[in-house]
Parts: structure tokens; sequence; C-alpha cells
């Protein structure tokens, strides 16, 4: 058994049972499937990477960790690839014992009565909400003389949210090879960008590199941004040609053993940034490298954002985009106009992880950093091309930099430190690799 699967038994209630569904296949267009990807918690959890299977763990039983599986069948296997099967399930992936997910329906009165609480979490997988609450209908209009329903549900991701907020040694490892694939497709990209590309081009070298060096693929729609489809936030049609002259800005990260690694870089296509680019680009730089600094124990989560936001003010108002004074201009959110998203998100299976960012969501009392968290750094500054009232030389310049940092125990590690963002070394990359 997993140790994250022993901790969460650790941590449920006393007479509880979980139900932890797996993902299922999504139709794309008629007849073909969008490409598969495992449930994150149900991944964590088990391990186990088919679709449409259950996991159930009940403490109390000799047995806790049985798994529901599609069984073997020669016929699909042939058509759509190999199963691990029921024999497979307990083999390979330490399940207690393992039944065909057809039985699950039947079993369901048998796992949950008697049984004070339940975890299980509604409204992600609806055909499975509808099974289990037909479990729960005729208990409802009958008095409970021989069966006992649970008379509780949690939201298991109580538990694995909070689970998933601390990587381990091995998840360490797996998110530094999902950093280091990702950086050296950003340097890739570094190398190869030339006026006259299309972006396309630039996201189909990044993700082949990903996939050739093992990634199963990008964690997330990269965004491909030349000119000032960098100042839409999450431009993913990445279609247009890259012109001599612009900033190019790449966030593409990397997806290695279900755990994502999230970079972005801005740089010039044709390999020298102008004196305006240059201008915003340093203020962006320093304030992620303060930003960085921030991400150690003893701060939280949201005195970094203020933090950013009172950095990145200052930037603005030095750049001539904002007038005033700085406490003023934050409590009127003037920042908005050209910064309007968090400085980053905690980063693991999911790129936008698990975990809540509060400890008390009520008081709004933010979560304090731990060794062990990861998170993005990416602070941004995007002034949009029609923007009249910025100095005319900045308009349609969007650029962001993020980084991935790991909190530890004294400090921070930056996991994808390999892809340099000073500005110098980026233009040395790109003359090196042959140009006017
Ligand atoms: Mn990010």
């Amino acid at each position: 058994m997993r140790t994250q699967l022993k901790k969460f038994i650790e941590s449920m209630e006393p007479n509880s049972i979980a139900i932890i569904p797996a993902a299922h296949e999504v139709t794309r267009s008629y007849d073909s499937e969008f490409k598969f990807r495992q449930d994150s918690d149900f991944w964590y959890l088990t391990g186990f990477p088919e679709p449409d299977a259950i996991a159930v763990i009940d403490p109390s039983s000799k047995k806790p960790y049985t798994l529901y599986v599609r069984p073997r069948d020669p016929l699909m296997e042939t058509w759509y690839g190999r199963r691990q099967g029921v024999e497979g399930a307990v083999k390979n992936y330490g399940a207690d014992r393992s039944f065909s997910v057809e039985r699950f329906d039947t079993d369901m009165a048998k796992l949950l009565d008697g049984k004070d609480v339940l975890y299980y979490r509604f409204s992600v997988d609806r055909n499975l909400d509808s099974r289990i609450l037909d479990y729960f209908a005729p208990q409802r209009v009958r008095r409970l003389k021989t069966a006992y329903p649970p008379h509780t549900i949690i939201d298991p991701t109580i538990i694995t949210g909070e689970m998933r907020l601390y990587k381990s040694a091995d998840e360490i490892k797996m998110m530094q090879r999902a950093a280091d694939i990702a950086a050296e497709a950003h340097i890739l990209a570094m190398k190869k960008v030339r006026p006259g590309m299309n972006e396309g081009q630039v996201e189909s070298l990044l993700e082949a590199y990903m996939r050739d060096q093992g990634a199963s693929g990008v964690a997330y729609n990269s965004i491909i941004g030349g000119g000032d489809n960098a100042t839409i936030l999450h431009y993913v049609e990445n279609n247009m040609p890259l012109k001599d002259g612009d900033l190019i800005l790449i966030d593409a990260g990397a997806e290695y053993q279900g755990y994502a690694s999230d970079i972005t870089r801005t740089f010039p296509i044709n390999g020298k940034f102008t004196k305006a680019q240059r201008e915003v680009y340093d203020v962006v730089l320093d304030v992620q490298l303060k930003c960085i600094d921030f991400t150690v124990v003893g701060n939280t989560h949201q005195k970094r954002q203020e933090y950013s936001i009172e950095l990145l003010t200052e930037g603005m108002k030095q750049l001539g985009l904002l007038k005033g004074k700085t406490k003023d201009l934050i409590k009127k959110k003037a920042y908005l106009k050209y910064y309007m998203h968090g400085v980053g998100h905690w980063l693991g299976l999911d790129v936008h992880d698990a975990g809540r960012y509060f400890v008390d969501q009520q008081a709004k009392q933010s979560k304090p950093y731990a060794p062990g968290m990861v998170l993005t750094v990416e602070p941004g500054l995007y002034i949009p091309p029609d923007d009249k009232s910025a100095p005319a030389k900045f308009r349609g310049i969007g650029v962001r930099i993020e980084d991935d940092v790991l909190v530890t125990k004294d400090g921070n590690l930056n996991l994808t430190a390999a892809v340099t963002k000073d500005p110098d070394e980026i233009e040395a990359i790109m003359q090196k690799a042959g140009r006017k």
C-alpha cells in the first residue's frame, strides 16, 4: 500500500469509509476521445492508471483497500488497449482485493451499511453521484431497523488537499524532473525562435522536446503569445506569425509522472530587447526576484500577494503608467489595469494544485508557508495595445516571468533556475544560436 494511502487512512474518522473514483475517458468528437488523464486524488492515493476504477477504503476492515476495476476483456483490449483487470490491481498495484467495477452498485449496501461517515466528493462524477443517492433513497422512506446508512458525508479533499500541499522527497524528485524538462524546452525555444515563425511552431517544438525527454506531455495548454497576444492572459490560439521587434511570452510546463511544472519566460523574437521592452522587463524581473525571496517560512500566501502588488505598483509609477501615492493607488486598485492575477499558486499533480489557501476561510486567515510546499512565482505587467493613458512606447507589451519554488526549512529552492531569465544572458543565448 502506498504511503499516501496509509496516511489518508490514518486521517479518516472512526467507523468511516471512502469512495474515491478514477477519471473517465471523455469524448472529443464521435468515436474519438481526449487523451486520458487520471484524476489527481485517485492517482495520488492509488497510482492506478486506468479509467473508470473506484477505490473503496475501509479502515475497519482487515482488507481496507478494495479496487473496483474494468474487467479483462480480450475483445475490448484488442480494440482499446491492455487492462490490468482484478489480478493486476492486486498484483501490481497493491490492492487488498479487487473486483470488476460492474459489481460496485450491488456491493454498495454491504460496504456502506453501518458506517457513520462516508468520504465522497459530490458533483464531480454525476453518474456515480446518482448511484450513491440510489443507495440512500430507499433508506430515507423506511424506518431504520436493519440498515444504517452513513449519517455524515465528508469531502475527502479535506484530507487529500492538505496532504498534497506538502511534497515528499519522492514527489520533489518527480517535480524536479518535470521542471528540468520544461526548463530545457524553454532554452530550446530561445535558441530556435525567429521572426516569421508561427506561434504554433514554437508550441510544437516545446512539446516535442518534452515528450522526447519522457514527459507525458504538457501540464496545461501552452500559452505562446507573440506581440500584444502576450497581454491576453490565457491566450491559447497560438496560431499567429511572430514579428521582428516584438516580444514573445511562453507559458509552458511539462507533466512528468503526473506532476506539473509551470514556467513563463518572455524574450525578444529577434534576439535583442528594445529599450522600452527592457524597461518593462527589468521591473517585472526585479519584482519576481523579490517575491521569490519572500516565498519562505514565516510569510503567508496573502502577504506575498500584497507584497507583489506593492512592488508592481511602484514599478508602474516608475514606468509612468500610474501617478500618485502608492498607498492610494493600492487602495483604489489602480494596479488591476496592468496586473490582474495572483503572484502564484500551489503546484503539484495539478498545475493549480489542491489545498486551501486559508487556515480559516471565515477569518480570511492566510496559510503560512511551510517546508515541502511548492509554489509558482509569476508577477507580470500587461499594457493593453489600445491604452491611451500609457506611454506609447509601452503599449502592447506583456511580460510575465514565472518560476517554481520549493519552500525549505531555511529558505527555498528554485526548481526552474536552469532556464535563465537574466535579459543579457537570454540575448547571449539567442545570439550564440545564430542571428544577425
Ligand atoms: Mn502558473
